[in-house]
């Protein structure tokens, strides 16, 4: 892991936020409606209840900051604002914090040029990776740091996994190590170094969880009774008295024989190039959650951002922020019911697309039409149906915005293994949505573009051109 530590330029933006916040009474906190988003808004609005300043919080998607009236002594800003005009509409008295760490459209200088307090505080100014490096929640928790409050760490490993900063290397890096490590001496997280990446690791039956594993087709791919059969082989005991086992409560001996068996199964699956990455597909750290109960979703970082998710797909933030400070009673039951439905919708969907035969195969891409799928689930759709598509192409969802926008929103996921390759494809399709008309970005393997609903053909004409000689297909 490497060391790292906060830059100057920056730890002096955080002591600038701690004192903005110290004189304010009238805060407005705005922050992105995603786990990210909503633990760096949980993150805030606990600081500012614990130092008593009254505070109004809204989550908003990114096409909701336009236009925005600044009317409060104090806007902050979290996990989005850098790559929108929020400030158009400050008043000179308007005291504005962004905590963000996406692409920025204005330079450290730019507080310079204004009337107003302007104070942007964002990992790419100082030379820091933000797709794997820090989160929204992640800025958001250094400052709360900056008042002493590190018992909130906690929230900012569940926003940096929420965000998939460590899709890639299976480990928490740069910024994000050190929040990773105040949540760890504070005793909020335990890491399982080197864990197998399988989702649902303390509420899933193992034999589930392997049935969902890799996007790349396997005997065990959305086969139980042959990953049953494997546990079996491996002489993996299937149940403790009536209860299914998870992943949670293998022995150490036991996932090290799992291990071996996936990388074995998985280096035969795919072309000889990839055999490398493979060990990177089985193995990443997990985290728990030690004030959580175990085999609850909360007590896994990833299956808690599940639940995040799921609040925020069908608009109820509130509940999720309500759990994330620490009030459960209500809240909880409510959230198992969304959880609940989220995945009974999702399967159906599946199920339709399956059923309806949707998925269209051209030379480099695969698409469906989600016609009727909300917008938000749409990415979600695409990265489950792909292990039953072809892995070694993309998988691309489109779907209508709303009744009345008939623009369309699109979700690309693909293999990791094709990010190994070094294509990027929020780049890719950053660049493809702008010459439709459109706009769109993302990471490597998870990414997203809104465009004009007569321009979708082009789209995927020139998206299928884009990659030819990229995408292999032996
Ligand atoms: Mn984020």
């Amino acid at each position: 892991m490497k060391a790292m530590e906060i830059p100057k330029e920056m730890d002096k933006a955080y002591k600038n936020a701690k004192k903005t916040i110290e004189n304010s009474e009238d805060i407005k906190v705005y922050s992105h409606n995603d786990c990210d988003g909503i633990s760096a808004g949980s993150i805030l609005s606990t600081m500012l209840d614990r130092l008593n300043k009254d505070h109004e919080k809204e989550f908003v998607s990114l096409d909701k900051l336009e236009n925005l009236e600044i009317e409060h002594e104090l806007t902050i800003f979290s996990d989005l604002g850098s790559g929108q005009e929020v400030d158009e509409f400050a008043k000179s008295s308007s005291k504005i914090i962004i905590l963000d760490h996406h692409p920025p459209i204005r330079d450290l200088n730019y507080k310079y040029k204004i009337l107003h307090d302007f104070n942007e505080i964002n990992p790419l100014h100082h030379g820091i990776d933000g797709s794997y490096h820090v989160s929204g929640g992640g800025l958001s928790y250094l400052l709360a740091k900056k008042f002493g409050y590190t018992d909130l760490s906690w929230i900012g490993v569940l926003a940096a996994v929420g965000d998939m900063q460590n899709s890639m290397t299976g480990k928490l890096e740069g910024l994000n190590s050190i929040i990773l490590q105040d949540a760890v001496n504070e005793g909020h997280v335990k890491v399982i170094n080197d864990d197998l990446s399988l989702y649902g690791r303390q509420t899933r039956p193992l034999f589930v969880a392997l049935s969902y594993f890799s996007d790349v087709k396997l005997p065990i791919t959305n086969n139980t009774t042959e990953a049953i059969a494997l546990m079996k082989d491996l002489g993996i005991e299937r149940k403790t008295g009536d209860a299914s086992r998870t992943l949670s409560d293998l022995t150490d001996i036991e996932k090290g024989k799992l291990f071996s068996e996936l990388v074995k199964m998985l280096s035969k699956a795919v072309p000889n190039r990839y055999v490398k990455h493979v060990p990177k597909l089985v193995a990443a750290d997990s985290y728990e959650f030690l004030d959580e109960e175990n085999k609850t979703f909360l007590r896994d970082a990833s299956e808690f951002s599940t639940g995040i998710n799921a609040c925020s797909r069908n608009n109820r933030e509130d509940i999720a922020l309500e759990i994330l400070k620490g009030n459960r009673n209500e809240s909880l039951d409510e959230l198992e019911a969304i959880l609940m439905e989220h995945k009974t919708n999702l399967a159906q969907t599946i199920h339709k697309i399956e059923e309806k035969d949707l998925i269209v195969e051209k030379e480099n891409i695969q698409y469906f039409d989600g016609f009727g799928i909300k917008t938000n689930i749409v990415g979600t759709i695409a990265g489950m149906i792909l292990s039953q598509g072809n892995w070694r192409k993309p998988m691309i969802g489109f779907t209508q915005i709303d009744e009345e926008n008939q623009n369309l929103k699109i979700s690309l996921r693909c293999s990791k293994l094709l990010a190994y390759d070094g294509i990027h494809f929020g780049n890719i399709i950053r660049k493809i949505a702008k010459s439709v008309g459109g706009n769109g970005g993302g990471h490597s393997v998870a990414c997203g573009a809104y465009i004009p609903s007569d321009k979708k053909d082009e789209f995927f004409n020139n998206l299928n051109q884009q990659l030819d000689g990229l995408i292999v297909n032996s």
